[in-house]
């Protein structure tokens, strides 16, 4: 496999960083996960976008234009024969000293990797999924605010840990105020009477970018698609729940903390949704050829 590392493609093996790295000492960084289908990179510019912005809100200079970014993505997936696949792209504050000072690292380091996807089994999309509401909360936005991607991600692996050990793949996150935020990594939405409500990025959610796509298209089937705050109780009435992320897609959510989301079978507004998504994906996106 060949891996972007700073300026130009590597060996796999040749792709190390320092162990002096602050990405490493301190989660101090960024990334992107980001989906190709089809020979194309899906929502590039946006993905592109939102990794200069979260730089810019942890005043990390990334050492290249957005231009050079978007054709390192391209050229990573070229590289690696990648159609259809997953990207990585990381960029850490860079090798420094063992102090907090990142003002003291060198040069921030930029890593793209572009490898197949490890998809979540058929069997959930089917069934949907249980999900619990965790005692660890999401950041508080005056912390590290939820928008940044950053590499500190001990918050949603603090949260993952307590769903996994409740039997469950993904959990519900609340923000500081008990509202409902995200799951550990994906968006989440309700359908309640035909209206699609999803939490505001300041109850603290990631501006996801399939969060974003998904209220594009439902707005364009012309359903009422609103940015809300929503109290687990809107949850546990709701007529269906999905999740969205770049490598969940769209995933229904049947059970929450034990209570029966709707009929408790992937709901029928989901699975439109969710056929409209597939279609998108398939023909938009930067071409990689
Ligand atoms: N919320 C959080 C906290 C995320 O990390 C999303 C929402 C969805 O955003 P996008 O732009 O992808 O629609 C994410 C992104 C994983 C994994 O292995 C997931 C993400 C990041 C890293 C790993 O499930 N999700």
């Amino acid at each position: 496999m060949k891996i972007f590392l700073s300026d130009k493609l590597v060996d796999e093996k040749d792709a190390t960083v320092s162990v002096f790295d602050h990405g490493l000492l301190y989660g101090d960084g960024i990334f992107e996960g980001i989906r190709a289908y089809n020979s194309r990179v899906f929502l590039l510019d946006e993905h592109i976008d939102r990794l200069y912005d979260s730089a810019k809100a942890i005043a990390l200079e990334i050492p290249m234009s957005k231009q050079e970014m978007s054709e390192a993505v391209v050229n990573t997936c070229k590289a690696n024969h990648i159609s259809d696949g997953y990207i990585r792209l990381i960029v850490t504050r860079g090798k420094g000293t063992l102090g907090l000072n990142p003002f003291l690292c060198e040069k921030a380091m930029v890593i793209i990797i572009a490898a197949k996807i490890q998809l979540y089994p058929k069997s959930f999309y089917e069934t949907g999924l249980k999900i619990v509401t965790v005692g660890t909360i999401r950041n508080h936005s005056e912390a590290i605010n939820p928008r940044i991607k950053s590499l500190n991600y001990l918050n949603n692996i603090m949260a993952k840990i307590e769903a996994i050990n409740s039997g469950c793949e993904e959990c519900l996150m609340l923000n500081s105020q008990g509202q409902v935020a995200e799951a550990s990594g994906d968006n989440i939405f309700v359908i309640k009477k035909g209206v699609i409500t999803t939490p505001p990025s300041w109850c603290g959610a990631l501006e996801g970018l399939t969060r974003n796509k998904v209220m594009e298209l439902a707005r364009e089937k012309g359903y009422e698609v609103r940015e809300d705050v929503l109290a687990r109780y809107d949850l546990y009435v709701a007529d269906e729940v999905f999740l969205t992320g770049t490598a969940a897609e769209i995933i229904s959510v049947i059970d929450i903390d034990k209570r029966q989301i709707g009929t408790g079978k992937p709901g029928k507004v989901t699975a439109e949704l969710s056929a409209l998504y597939t279609e998108c994906v398939r023909s938009e996106g930067t071409p990689i050829s």
